[in-house]
Protein backbone atom coordinates (compact mmCIF):
# COMPACT_ATOMS: atom_id res chain seq x y z
CA UNK A 1 0.00 0.00 0.00
CA UNK A 2 1.54 3.64 -1.24
CA UNK A 3 1.76 6.14 1.84
CA UNK A 4 -0.78 8.73 1.86
CA UNK A 5 -1.77 11.02 5.28
CA UNK A 6 2.01 10.78 6.14
CA UNK A 7 3.28 10.70 9.54
CA UNK A 8 7.05 8.93 8.79
CA UNK A 9 8.24 9.25 12.14
CA UNK A 10 5.31 8.14 14.30
CA UNK A 11 4.82 11.77 15.59
CA UNK A 12 1.33 10.48 16.27
CA UNK A 13 2.38 8.24 18.79
CA UNK A 14 3.70 11.50 21.17
CA UNK A 15 0.22 13.06 21.17
CA UNK A 16 -2.23 12.64 24.14
CA UNK A 17 -5.56 10.70 23.40
CA UNK A 18 -7.29 14.35 23.65
CA UNK A 19 -4.94 15.92 20.99
CA UNK A 20 -5.49 12.86 18.60
CA UNK A 21 -9.07 13.14 19.54
CA UNK A 22 -9.40 17.27 18.33
CA UNK A 23 -7.25 15.86 15.14
CA UNK A 24 -9.64 13.29 14.08
CA UNK A 25 -12.39 16.04 14.62
CA UNK A 26 -10.87 18.61 12.81
CA UNK A 27 -9.87 16.58 10.07
CA UNK A 28 -13.33 15.14 9.49
CA UNK A 29 -14.93 18.31 9.49
CA UNK A 30 -12.36 19.61 6.75
CA UNK A 31 -12.90 16.59 4.55
CA UNK A 32 -16.94 16.69 4.88
CA UNK A 33 -17.70 20.27 4.99
CA UNK A 34 -14.46 22.47 3.33
CA UNK A 35 -13.31 20.33 1.14
CA UNK A 36 -16.93 19.67 -1.20
CA UNK A 37 -17.04 23.49 -1.05
CA UNK A 38 -13.73 24.86 -0.91
CA UNK A 39 -12.71 24.96 -4.83
CA UNK A 40 -16.32 26.80 -5.72
CA UNK A 41 -15.45 29.54 -3.09
CA UNK A 42 -12.01 29.77 -4.52
CA UNK A 43 -13.20 29.94 -7.88
CA UNK A 44 -15.63 32.93 -7.16
CA UNK A 45 -13.27 34.62 -4.46
CA UNK A 46 -16.01 34.11 -1.62
CA UNK A 47 -15.10 33.11 2.03
CA UNK A 48 -17.60 30.74 3.42
CA UNK A 49 -19.43 32.09 5.42
CA UNK A 50 -21.23 29.03 6.85
CA UNK A 51 -18.30 27.55 7.89
CA UNK A 52 -17.83 30.38 11.24
CA UNK A 53 -20.78 28.96 13.36
CA UNK A 54 -19.22 25.51 13.00
CA UNK A 55 -16.16 26.51 13.80
CA UNK A 56 -17.37 28.04 17.10
CA UNK A 57 -19.34 24.56 17.52
CA UNK A 58 -16.14 22.65 17.05
CA UNK A 59 -14.43 24.79 19.31
CA UNK A 60 -11.79 25.57 16.63
CA UNK A 61 -11.54 29.26 17.75
CA UNK A 62 -9.68 30.26 20.67
CA UNK A 63 -8.15 26.77 20.88
CA UNK A 64 -5.43 27.45 24.05
CA UNK A 65 -7.90 30.64 25.23
CA UNK A 66 -8.91 29.43 29.29
CA UNK A 67 -12.57 28.02 29.41
CA UNK A 68 -13.87 30.87 31.46
CA UNK A 69 -13.56 33.30 28.63
CA UNK A 70 -15.65 30.68 26.54
CA UNK A 71 -11.99 29.15 24.89
CA UNK A 72 -10.92 25.63 24.51
CA UNK A 73 -8.41 26.17 27.45
CA UNK A 74 -6.15 23.10 25.05
CA UNK A 75 -2.33 22.99 24.83
CA UNK A 76 -0.61 24.51 21.79
CA UNK A 77 0.07 21.29 20.44
CA UNK A 78 -3.50 20.82 20.28
CA UNK A 79 -3.70 24.45 18.66
CA UNK A 80 -1.41 23.29 16.33
CA UNK A 81 -3.06 20.12 14.80
CA UNK A 82 -5.80 22.01 14.52
CA UNK A 83 -4.43 24.83 11.82
CA UNK A 84 -2.90 21.73 9.93
CA UNK A 85 -6.03 19.83 9.63
CA UNK A 86 -7.33 23.19 8.51
CA UNK A 87 -4.86 24.08 5.95
CA UNK A 88 -5.30 20.61 4.62
CA UNK A 89 -7.91 22.26 3.01
CA UNK A 90 -7.32 25.87 2.28
CA UNK A 91 -4.90 28.07 3.88
CA UNK A 92 -7.50 30.46 3.69
CA UNK A 93 -9.55 29.03 6.43
CA UNK A 94 -6.95 28.42 8.42
CA UNK A 95 -6.10 31.90 7.22
CA UNK A 96 -9.18 33.22 9.39
CA UNK A 97 -8.75 30.97 12.35
CA UNK A 98 -4.98 32.13 13.06
CA UNK A 99 -6.37 35.81 12.97
CA UNK A 100 -9.39 34.96 15.20
CA UNK A 101 -7.49 32.99 17.83
CA UNK A 102 -4.19 34.39 17.71
CA UNK A 103 -4.28 37.83 16.43
CA UNK A 104 -7.56 38.83 18.33
CA UNK A 105 -8.12 36.64 21.17
CA UNK A 106 -5.00 36.08 22.00
CA UNK A 107 -4.47 40.03 22.04
CA UNK A 108 -7.95 40.80 23.74
CA UNK A 109 -7.66 37.99 26.71
CA UNK A 110 -3.83 39.10 27.12
CA UNK A 111 -4.42 43.07 27.16
CA UNK A 112 -7.63 44.35 27.08
CA UNK A 113 -9.29 45.69 30.20
CA UNK A 114 -11.51 42.43 31.70
CA UNK A 115 -15.06 43.72 30.35
CA UNK A 116 -13.86 44.03 27.37
CA UNK A 117 -12.64 40.13 27.47
CA UNK A 118 -16.35 39.01 29.33
CA UNK A 119 -17.79 40.95 26.45
CA UNK A 120 -15.90 39.79 23.33
CA UNK A 121 -13.88 36.27 24.17
CA UNK A 122 -17.34 34.14 24.18
CA UNK A 123 -18.57 35.84 20.85
CA UNK A 124 -15.33 35.35 19.08
CA UNK A 125 -15.14 31.73 20.29
CA UNK A 126 -18.29 30.98 19.34
CA UNK A 127 -18.49 32.37 16.21
CA UNK A 128 -20.73 35.31 16.91
CA UNK A 129 -18.25 37.42 16.23
CA UNK A 130 -15.24 37.99 13.96
CA UNK A 131 -12.47 39.80 14.12
CA UNK A 132 -9.21 41.25 12.72
CA UNK A 133 -6.17 42.20 13.51
CA UNK A 134 -4.07 45.75 11.90
CA UNK A 135 -0.86 46.24 11.73
CA UNK A 136 0.43 46.62 8.49
CA UNK A 137 0.46 49.56 6.47
CA UNK A 138 0.37 50.16 2.70
CA UNK A 139 3.99 51.72 3.01
CA UNK A 140 4.62 49.84 6.43
CA UNK A 141 4.84 46.21 5.81
CA UNK A 142 7.78 44.57 6.99
CA UNK A 143 9.14 47.43 8.98
CA UNK A 144 5.66 47.92 10.94
CA UNK A 145 7.36 50.46 13.53
CA UNK A 146 7.84 53.28 10.95
CA UNK A 147 3.67 53.17 10.98
CA UNK A 148 1.61 56.58 10.59
CA UNK A 149 -1.94 55.58 12.04
CA UNK A 150 -2.27 57.72 14.81
CA UNK A 151 -4.33 58.10 18.23
CA UNK A 152 -4.95 61.31 19.92
CA UNK A 153 -5.88 61.51 23.75
CA UNK A 154 -9.18 63.63 23.90
CA UNK A 155 -11.47 64.38 27.03
CA UNK A 156 -14.12 61.30 26.26
CA UNK A 157 -11.37 58.92 24.46
CA UNK A 158 -9.12 58.44 21.35
CA UNK A 159 -9.41 59.58 17.81
CA UNK A 160 -7.79 57.23 15.06
CA UNK A 161 -6.31 58.83 11.54
CA UNK A 162 -4.92 56.63 9.07
CA UNK A 163 -5.11 53.49 7.35
CA UNK A 164 -3.99 49.66 7.25
CA UNK A 165 -3.82 47.37 4.30
CA UNK A 166 -4.11 43.83 3.65
CA UNK A 167 -6.34 42.89 6.48
CA UNK A 168 -7.71 39.18 6.66
CA UNK A 169 -11.10 39.20 7.95
CA UNK A 170 -11.37 42.75 7.84
CA UNK A 171 -14.84 43.56 5.80
CA UNK A 172 -16.04 40.83 7.96
CA UNK A 173 -14.98 41.92 11.10
CA UNK A 174 -17.43 42.90 14.28
CA UNK A 175 -14.08 44.13 16.10
CA UNK A 176 -10.50 45.53 15.08
CA UNK A 177 -7.54 44.74 17.07
CA UNK A 178 -5.48 48.02 15.63
CA UNK A 179 -2.14 49.47 16.18
CA UNK A 180 -1.54 52.83 16.12
CA UNK A 181 0.96 55.57 17.65
CA UNK A 182 -0.01 57.72 20.46
CA UNK A 183 2.38 59.88 20.93
CA UNK A 184 4.82 58.32 19.02
CA UNK A 185 4.18 55.05 20.68
CA UNK A 186 2.79 51.84 19.51
CA UNK A 187 -0.59 50.95 20.78
CA UNK A 188 -3.67 48.89 20.45
CA UNK A 189 -7.20 50.10 20.36
CA UNK A 190 -10.18 47.88 19.48
CA UNK A 191 -12.57 49.64 16.93
CA UNK A 192 -15.78 48.26 16.92
CA UNK A 193 -17.49 47.53 13.09
CA UNK A 194 -19.90 50.89 12.75
CA UNK A 195 -17.87 52.88 14.53
CA UNK A 196 -18.68 56.60 12.81
CA UNK A 197 -15.10 57.03 10.64
CA UNK A 198 -13.99 53.91 10.58
CA UNK A 199 -14.54 51.71 7.26
CA UNK A 200 -13.79 48.46 5.54
CA UNK A 201 -13.64 48.53 1.89
CA UNK A 202 -12.76 45.00 0.39
CA UNK A 203 -9.30 44.29 -1.54
CA UNK A 204 -10.21 42.83 -5.01
CA UNK A 205 -8.32 41.03 -7.30
CA UNK A 206 -6.15 38.63 -5.65
CA UNK A 207 -4.56 36.10 -7.32
CA UNK A 208 -4.26 33.65 -3.68
CA UNK A 209 -6.25 33.36 -0.95
CA UNK A 210 -9.19 33.58 -3.19
CA UNK A 211 -11.34 32.29 -0.07
CA UNK A 212 -10.46 34.77 2.31
CA UNK A 213 -11.42 37.94 2.71
CA UNK A 214 -8.26 40.80 2.40
CA UNK A 215 -9.38 44.29 3.17
CA UNK A 216 -8.16 47.81 3.80
CA UNK A 217 -9.18 49.57 7.56
CA UNK A 218 -9.10 53.29 6.95
CA UNK A 219 -9.81 55.58 10.08
CA UNK A 220 -11.09 59.21 9.74
CA UNK A 221 -11.24 61.39 12.83
CA UNK A 222 -12.58 57.81 14.75
CA UNK A 223 -13.38 58.23 17.61
CA UNK A 224 -13.49 55.09 20.32
CA UNK A 225 -13.64 55.12 24.21
CA UNK A 226 -11.66 55.53 26.78
CA UNK A 227 -12.02 51.95 27.73
CA UNK A 228 -10.86 50.60 23.72
CA UNK A 229 -7.01 50.88 24.65
CA UNK A 230 -4.83 48.05 26.06
CA UNK A 231 -3.85 49.94 28.87
CA UNK A 232 -0.60 48.46 29.64
CA UNK A 233 1.17 46.84 26.72
CA UNK A 234 3.61 49.70 25.25
CA UNK A 235 5.66 49.37 21.91
CA UNK A 236 6.17 46.70 19.15
CA UNK A 237 6.88 43.65 21.36
CA UNK A 238 2.57 43.90 22.09
CA UNK A 239 1.72 43.10 17.81
CA UNK A 240 4.63 41.11 18.27
CA UNK A 241 4.08 38.78 20.78
CA UNK A 242 0.57 38.11 18.83
CA UNK A 243 2.60 37.16 15.46
CA UNK A 244 4.46 34.87 17.83
CA UNK A 245 1.16 33.07 18.51
CA UNK A 246 -0.37 33.11 14.63
CA UNK A 247 3.12 32.34 13.33
CA UNK A 248 3.14 29.32 15.21
CA UNK A 249 -0.03 27.99 13.82
CA UNK A 250 1.03 28.67 10.61
CA UNK A 251 4.05 26.85 11.00
CA UNK A 252 1.71 23.63 11.52
CA UNK A 253 -0.64 24.77 8.83
CA UNK A 254 1.82 24.31 6.14
CA UNK A 255 2.40 20.92 6.82
CA UNK A 256 -0.97 20.24 5.91
CA UNK A 257 -1.15 22.19 2.65
CA UNK A 258 2.21 20.18 1.93
CA UNK A 259 0.26 17.25 3.19
CA UNK A 260 -2.22 17.16 0.75
CA UNK A 261 0.02 18.00 -2.13
CA UNK A 262 2.11 15.39 -1.54
CA UNK A 263 -0.93 13.01 -1.29
CA UNK A 264 -2.83 14.10 -4.41
CA UNK A 265 0.75 13.43 -5.86
CA UNK A 266 1.14 9.87 -4.45
CA UNK A 267 -2.79 8.73 -5.76
CA UNK A 268 -1.35 10.43 -8.99
CA UNK A 269 1.92 9.12 -10.13
CA UNK A 270 0.46 5.28 -9.08
CA UNK A 271 -2.47 5.58 -11.44
CA UNK A 272 -1.10 7.13 -14.29
CA UNK A 273 0.39 5.66 -17.21
CA UNK A 274 3.05 6.26 -19.31
CA UNK A 275 5.28 4.39 -21.36
CA UNK A 276 2.77 1.23 -20.32
CA UNK A 277 3.44 1.99 -16.36
CA UNK A 278 2.46 4.24 -13.70
CA UNK A 279 4.87 7.65 -14.00
CA UNK A 280 5.34 5.99 -9.73
CA UNK A 281 7.90 3.25 -11.20
CA UNK A 282 10.26 5.76 -12.33
CA UNK A 283 13.36 6.96 -10.94
CA UNK A 284 13.11 10.32 -11.05
CA UNK A 285 9.40 10.23 -9.87
CA UNK A 286 9.94 8.37 -6.77
CA UNK A 287 12.68 10.85 -5.67
CA UNK A 288 9.75 13.70 -5.87
CA UNK A 289 7.73 11.59 -3.61
CA UNK A 290 10.50 11.11 -1.16
CA UNK A 291 12.02 14.63 -1.05
CA UNK A 292 8.62 15.34 -0.31
CA UNK A 293 7.96 13.00 2.73
CA UNK A 294 11.63 13.96 4.37
CA UNK A 295 10.54 17.48 4.07
CA UNK A 296 6.89 16.91 5.57
CA UNK A 297 8.66 14.42 8.02
CA UNK A 298 11.31 17.03 9.13
CA UNK A 299 8.77 19.83 9.40
CA UNK A 300 6.87 17.71 11.52
CA UNK A 301 9.44 17.39 14.01
CA UNK A 302 10.56 20.93 13.99
CA UNK A 303 6.68 22.10 14.68
CA UNK A 304 5.41 19.33 17.17
CA UNK A 305 9.22 20.18 19.32
CA UNK A 306 8.06 23.81 19.10
CA UNK A 307 4.75 23.06 20.21
CA UNK A 308 5.83 21.66 23.61
CA UNK A 309 8.62 23.87 24.09
CA UNK A 310 5.84 26.56 23.92
CA UNK A 311 3.95 24.89 26.27
CA UNK A 312 6.55 24.36 28.39
CA UNK A 313 7.53 28.02 28.67
CA UNK A 314 11.16 27.60 27.05
CA UNK A 315 10.21 28.72 23.59
CA UNK A 316 11.89 31.93 21.56
CA UNK A 317 10.61 34.03 19.11
CA UNK A 318 13.77 32.98 16.78
CA UNK A 319 12.66 29.67 17.18
CA UNK A 320 9.20 30.36 15.73
CA UNK A 321 10.47 32.19 12.84
CA UNK A 322 12.67 29.49 11.96
CA UNK A 323 9.58 26.73 11.60
CA UNK A 324 7.37 28.92 10.00
CA UNK A 325 10.42 30.12 7.49
CA UNK A 326 11.22 26.44 7.24
CA UNK A 327 7.87 25.03 6.89
CA UNK A 328 6.17 27.49 4.30
CA UNK A 329 8.95 26.96 1.83
CA UNK A 330 8.67 23.61 2.29
CA UNK A 331 4.93 23.35 1.72
CA UNK A 332 5.52 25.49 -1.11
CA UNK A 333 8.23 23.50 -2.60
CA UNK A 334 6.03 20.31 -1.79
CA UNK A 335 3.23 22.38 -4.18
CA UNK A 336 5.48 23.11 -6.93
CA UNK A 337 7.09 19.51 -7.14
CA UNK A 338 3.19 18.26 -6.83
CA UNK A 339 2.15 20.29 -10.08
CA UNK A 340 5.11 18.89 -11.67
CA UNK A 341 4.43 15.50 -10.99
CA UNK A 342 0.76 16.14 -11.76
CA UNK A 343 1.17 17.11 -15.12
CA UNK A 344 -0.87 19.13 -17.49
CA UNK A 345 -3.59 17.74 -15.26
CA UNK A 346 -1.75 20.03 -11.70
CA UNK A 347 -2.93 22.98 -13.49
CA UNK A 348 -6.97 22.21 -13.21
CA UNK A 349 -9.20 22.70 -10.27
CA UNK A 350 -10.08 18.92 -10.02
CA UNK A 351 -7.11 18.54 -7.74
CA UNK A 352 -6.06 21.02 -5.35
CA UNK A 353 -2.07 21.67 -6.01
CA UNK A 354 -2.29 24.94 -8.41
CA UNK A 355 -4.87 26.29 -4.91
CA UNK A 356 -2.38 25.42 -2.38
CA UNK A 357 0.52 26.66 -4.23
CA UNK A 358 -0.95 30.30 -4.72
CA UNK A 359 -2.45 30.28 -1.30
CA UNK A 360 1.52 29.57 -0.17
CA UNK A 361 2.67 32.42 -2.24
CA UNK A 362 0.71 34.52 0.10
CA UNK A 363 1.55 32.49 3.46
CA UNK A 364 5.32 33.10 2.41
CA UNK A 365 4.89 36.98 2.78
CA UNK A 366 2.38 37.52 5.57
CA UNK A 367 3.59 36.89 9.28
CA UNK A 368 6.90 38.47 7.99
CA UNK A 369 8.65 37.29 4.86
CA UNK A 370 10.29 34.28 4.44
CA UNK A 371 13.58 36.77 4.02
CA UNK A 372 12.85 39.00 7.01
CA UNK A 373 12.87 35.60 9.26
CA UNK A 374 15.88 34.81 7.77
CA UNK A 375 17.29 38.16 9.06
CA UNK A 376 15.66 37.53 12.34
CA UNK A 377 17.62 33.93 12.85
CA UNK A 378 20.77 35.64 11.36
CA UNK A 379 20.32 38.12 14.20
CA UNK A 380 20.46 35.14 16.58
CA UNK A 381 23.57 33.79 15.25
CA UNK A 382 25.56 36.44 14.91
CA UNK A 383 24.11 39.24 17.48
CA UNK A 384 24.30 42.12 14.39
CA UNK A 385 20.78 43.04 13.01
CA UNK A 386 21.11 43.18 9.18
CA UNK A 387 17.59 44.61 8.76
CA UNK A 388 18.82 48.28 7.71
P1 LIG B 1 12.85 45.49 17.23
O1 LIG B 1 13.56 46.76 17.58
O2 LIG B 1 13.64 44.26 16.96
O3 LIG B 1 11.82 45.16 18.41
C1 LIG B 1 10.91 46.13 18.90
C2 LIG B 1 10.36 45.62 20.21
O4 LIG B 1 9.65 44.40 20.00
C3 LIG B 1 10.26 43.33 20.74
N1 LIG B 1 10.18 42.15 19.87
C4 LIG B 1 9.41 41.10 20.15
N2 LIG B 1 8.60 40.85 21.19
C5 LIG B 1 7.92 39.69 21.17
N3 LIG B 1 8.01 38.79 20.16
C6 LIG B 1 8.81 39.03 19.11
N4 LIG B 1 8.85 38.15 18.10
C7 LIG B 1 9.55 40.22 19.06
N5 LIG B 1 10.41 40.78 18.17
C8 LIG B 1 10.80 41.95 18.69
C9 LIG B 1 11.68 43.80 21.01
O5 LIG B 1 12.21 43.16 22.13
C10 LIG B 1 11.44 45.28 21.24
O6 LIG B 1 10.85 45.41 22.52
P2 LIG B 1 11.09 46.71 23.44
O7 LIG B 1 10.24 46.49 24.64
O8 LIG B 1 12.56 46.73 23.71
O9 LIG B 1 10.65 47.90 22.62
O10 LIG B 1 11.87 45.79 16.03
P3 LIG B 1 12.18 46.27 14.56
O11 LIG B 1 11.31 47.44 14.29
O12 LIG B 1 13.67 46.43 14.34
O13 LIG B 1 11.61 45.05 13.71
C11 LIG B 1 12.30 43.91 13.49
C12 LIG B 1 11.53 42.96 12.50
C13 LIG B 1 11.87 43.29 11.06
C14 LIG B 1 12.00 41.57 12.82
C15 LIG B 1 10.01 43.07 12.68
O14 LIG B 1 9.59 44.31 12.41
C16 LIG B 1 9.19 42.05 11.92
O15 LIG B 1 8.98 40.93 12.38
N6 LIG B 1 8.64 42.43 10.72
C17 LIG B 1 7.67 41.60 10.02
C18 LIG B 1 6.31 42.22 10.15
C19 LIG B 1 5.20 41.19 10.22
O16 LIG B 1 5.42 40.02 10.52
N7 LIG B 1 3.99 41.64 10.00
C20 LIG B 1 2.86 40.75 10.11
C21 LIG B 1 1.56 41.51 10.02
S1 LIG B 1 0.15 40.58 10.56
C22 LIG B 1 -0.09 39.46 9.35
O17 LIG B 1 0.64 39.32 8.42
C23 LIG B 1 -1.28 38.61 9.51
S2 LIG B 1 -1.55 37.47 8.25
C24 LIG B 1 -2.84 36.70 8.95
C25 LIG B 1 -3.39 35.56 8.23
O18 LIG B 1 -4.19 35.76 7.29
O19 LIG B 1 -3.09 34.40 8.65
P1 LIG C 1 7.61 44.68 1.95
O1 LIG C 1 7.88 44.91 3.39
O2 LIG C 1 7.52 45.88 1.07
O3 LIG C 1 8.70 43.67 1.38
C1 LIG C 1 8.87 43.47 -0.03
C2 LIG C 1 10.12 42.58 -0.23
O4 LIG C 1 11.26 43.24 0.33
C3 LIG C 1 9.99 41.23 0.49
O5 LIG C 1 10.62 40.24 -0.28
C4 LIG C 1 10.80 41.44 1.77
O6 LIG C 1 11.34 40.22 2.30
C5 LIG C 1 11.88 42.38 1.27
N1 LIG C 1 12.44 43.17 2.37
C6 LIG C 1 11.82 44.13 3.12
N2 LIG C 1 12.65 44.60 4.06
C7 LIG C 1 13.83 43.95 3.90
C8 LIG C 1 15.08 43.97 4.58
N3 LIG C 1 15.29 44.79 5.63
N4 LIG C 1 16.06 43.15 4.15
C9 LIG C 1 15.85 42.30 3.11
N5 LIG C 1 14.69 42.21 2.43
C10 LIG C 1 13.70 43.02 2.83
N6 LIG C 1 -1.11 42.33 7.76
C11 LIG C 1 -1.81 42.62 8.89
O7 LIG C 1 -1.45 43.50 9.67
N7 LIG C 1 -2.96 41.92 9.19
C12 LIG C 1 -3.44 40.95 8.38
O8 LIG C 1 -4.48 40.33 8.70
C13 LIG C 1 -2.73 40.63 7.18
N8 LIG C 1 -3.22 39.71 6.32
C14 LIG C 1 -2.61 39.54 5.10
C15 LIG C 1 -3.22 38.74 4.13
C16 LIG C 1 -2.64 38.60 2.87
C17 LIG C 1 -3.32 37.78 1.83
C18 LIG C 1 -1.39 39.20 2.60
C19 LIG C 1 -0.73 39.00 1.28
C20 LIG C 1 -0.78 40.01 3.54
C21 LIG C 1 -1.40 40.21 4.79
N9 LIG C 1 -0.86 41.07 5.74
C22 LIG C 1 -1.54 41.36 6.90
C23 LIG C 1 0.32 41.89 5.40
C24 LIG C 1 1.65 41.15 5.53
O9 LIG C 1 2.01 40.96 6.86
C25 LIG C 1 2.71 41.95 4.76
O10 LIG C 1 2.41 41.80 3.39
C26 LIG C 1 4.12 41.48 5.07
O11 LIG C 1 4.49 41.82 6.40
C27 LIG C 1 5.16 42.07 4.10
O12 LIG C 1 4.97 43.43 3.92
P2 LIG C 1 4.87 44.05 2.42
O13 LIG C 1 3.90 43.25 1.65
O14 LIG C 1 4.62 45.50 2.58
O15 LIG C 1 6.29 43.79 1.78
Amino acid sequence: MPITNPDYYDVNALLSEEERLVGETVRSFVDEEILPIIEEHYQAGTFPMEIVKRCGELGIFGATIPEEYGGGGMNSVTYGIINRELERGDSGIRSAVSVQSSLVMYPIWQYANEDLKREWLPKLASGEAIGCFGLTEPDFGSNPGGMITTAEETDSGYVLNGAKMWITNGTLADIAVVWAKLDGVVRGFMVEKGTPGFSAPVMKNKHSLRASVTSELVFQDCEIPKTHIFPEIKGLRGPFSCLNQARFGISWGAIGAAMACYDSSVEYSTSRIQFDDPIARFQLVQNKLVWMLNEITKAQLLSYHLGRMKDAGTWRPQQVSMAKRNNVWMALECARTARDIHGANGILSEYPIMRHMANLESVKTYEGTHDIHTLIIGNDITDIPAFT
